[in-house]
């Protein structure tokens, strides 16, 4: 189009068209180049008469007497590319046997024939031209509403936020409550149920104390073989658990030693007995019948069977506890807090007062709990809502859109993922596991334009190398995802990702910077 004008221009002002200018010199620098007076090297180093303008030889030091010939190594050649783009080119390059202007003219000498595709280039270039400005166009719709979203967004988190702060404020508060009346009604809960094992556990160590009673009596009366009421010497001396030093036998300090009596004596009643010798064996203590069943007392002889004409246990003793005298069996005998089966004897359950203080605590607890659950949740909402709010979308939110989302590109050898502000993977097609590349870090283009790449940063440490990461090269597309992947140097990626949020609002189209110079 601007074409088009500026050829009908030229045609309207002939003057435009034919100012004389030297070959290889641009429009533009026309002026510095006026055949009726002498060369001024644009340089301003010196003067030469403009007979010297282009008669291949080299005068200005910086090659701007020969713009059309090569004599000067530092000199430009400009070509017009008519229809195209005009560019400048080396001097040196001129006539060189190369087409280096699309319209040829750099090649005067005709050393070689070049074709002048100036004209389809430009079509090229302006064919592109539009795409790009279609895209932008295209990309800038989108990025529109990706803004408009993002604002949103932004509104609606900071509004949750608000609303969660206030309701942390209140929550806190409940939360105080319902502790405090935890702590009053667990204490008198505790008092009671305390009481109530107080109770359970003295008449566990009253059973408990009855049974070892009945265990010192019977133990008596078991080693009480002649069954006179009393254990002597040779009575005890018959109970091999008794040899201390393992010698076979059960001499008299031994059996001394044990009974806690003095060379004097030679004999303990039950009293005796019971105060001073049962504490020192009811650990190691074997009835005969237990005895016998672990074969201890091999060496020991078998002892008889009371015979009937033996005196019985008495009925009655000092202490009064006849009855107690029950010949144990070992089976029938339940341990203090078992039950016949073994089985830890239960706790008795709480009488309904304890059971009632019981039942307001739990509903305590569980109103604590709850609160606290609440409180905490909040906690966590509001910690989310931070950290994106803490996040950076762009100057409009725009790239708000790739939080939360994820985009996949597979090479030869891996499946690379992007997931916008939060991390970078890669996962080998041929199976394994998935190796982090890096997680958000920051935007990293350049002071001009801070959007125009990401970096994902401290990924998995590389064997003798960095820990990993990528840089996001990000430009204008319709849809958000990632063309390429590379790794430039080792454990390093880049990444190139195409969004909406990169296009920019294309320029009016009348201005185009093509024009045919002519
Ligand atoms: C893996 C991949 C590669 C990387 C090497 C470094 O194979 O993460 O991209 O170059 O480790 O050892």
């Amino acid at each position: 189009m601007l074409v088009f004008v500026f050829t009908a221009l030229s045609l309207l002002s002939p003057c435009l068209a034919t100012i004389p200018r030297p070959r290889g010199v641009a429009i533009s620098m026309a002026s510095f180049y006026k055949p009726d007076v002498p060369f001024q090297c644009l340089d301003g180093s010196k003067q030469v008469p403009f007979e010297y303008v282009n008669d291949d030889y080299c005068d200005c030091p910086d090659g701007s007497d020969e713009p059309g010939t090569s004599a000067c190594t530092n000199g430009k050649f400009h070509c017009t590319n008519a229809g195209y783009r005009p560019i400048n080119i080396l001097s040196s390059r001129v006539n060189d046997g190369i087409c280096d202007c699309c319209d040829g003219s750099d090649e005067w000498e005709g050393n070689i024939e070049c074709v002048n595709n100036c004209k389809e280039l430009g079509r090229k270039m302006r064919e592109d031209r539009e795409k790009q400005m279609q895209l932008q166009d295209s990309g800038y719709k989108v990025k529109l509403q990706y803004m408009e979203e993002g604002k949103k967004r932004r509104a609606e988190k900071r509004a949750e936020m608000e609303t969660l702060e206030q309701s942390k404020v209140e929550l806190e508060a409940l939360k105080n409550e319902v502790e405090a009346r935890k702590i009053e009604v667990e204490g008198p809960e505790k008092e009671a149920k305390e009481k109530h094992e107080q109770a359970w556990k003295e008449v566990q160590e009253a059973k408990k104390a009855e049974l070892d009673k009945i265990k010192a009596e019977t133990a008596f009366y078991e080693m009480d073989e002649n069954k006179d009421n009393r254990v002597d010497l040779v009575e005890i001396k018959a109970h091999a658990q008794f040899d201390v030093d393992n010698n076979g036998e059960v001499c008299d300090s031994e059996a001394r030693e044990h009974l806690e009596i003095g060379e004097e004596a030679d004999h303990v009643d039950l009293e005796h007995f019971m105060e001073k010798v049962w504490p020192n064996i009811r650990d190691f203590y074997k009835s005969p019948a237990e005895q016998e069943d672990k074969g201890d007392n091999q060496e020991i002889e078998p002892k008889e069977k009371p015979e009937d004409n033996m005196l019985e246990p008495p009925k009655a003793t000092s202490s009064g506890v006849p009855d107690l005298v029950v010949p144990p069996t070992g089976e029938e005998e339940n341990r203090v807090g078992e039950n016949k089966t073994g089985e830890e004897e239960a706790m008795p359950e709480y009488d309904d007062e304890t059971k009632q203080l019981i039942a307001v605590a739990d509903a305590a607890r569980k109103q604590f709990t709850d609160a606290d659950n609440a409180l905490r949740d909040a906690e966590n909402a509001i910690r989310d809502l931070q950290n994106y709010l803490n996040l950076d979308y762009g100057p409009n939110e725009e790239f708000s859109a790739l939080k939360g989302n994820c985009y996949e590109y597979t090479d030869r050898e891996y499946t690379y993922k992007l997931c916008g502000f939060e991390k970078a993977t890669q996962r080998p097609k041929a199976g394994g596991s998935e190796t982090t590349l890096g997680n958000w870090g920051k935007w990293e283009g350049t002071p001009e334009d801070k959007y125009a790449a990401q970096k994902y940063e401290n990924g998995q440490s590389c064997w003798n190398g960095p820990n990993r990461s990528v840089k996001v090269n990000m430009k204008c597309g319709l849809e958000n995802k990632v063309t390429g992947t590379s790794e430039p140097s080792r454990c390093e990626y880049a990444f190139d990702f195409e969004t909406p949020a990169r296009c920019t609002e294309p320029p009016a189209r009348a201005s185009d910077d093509t024009h045919d110079e002519l």
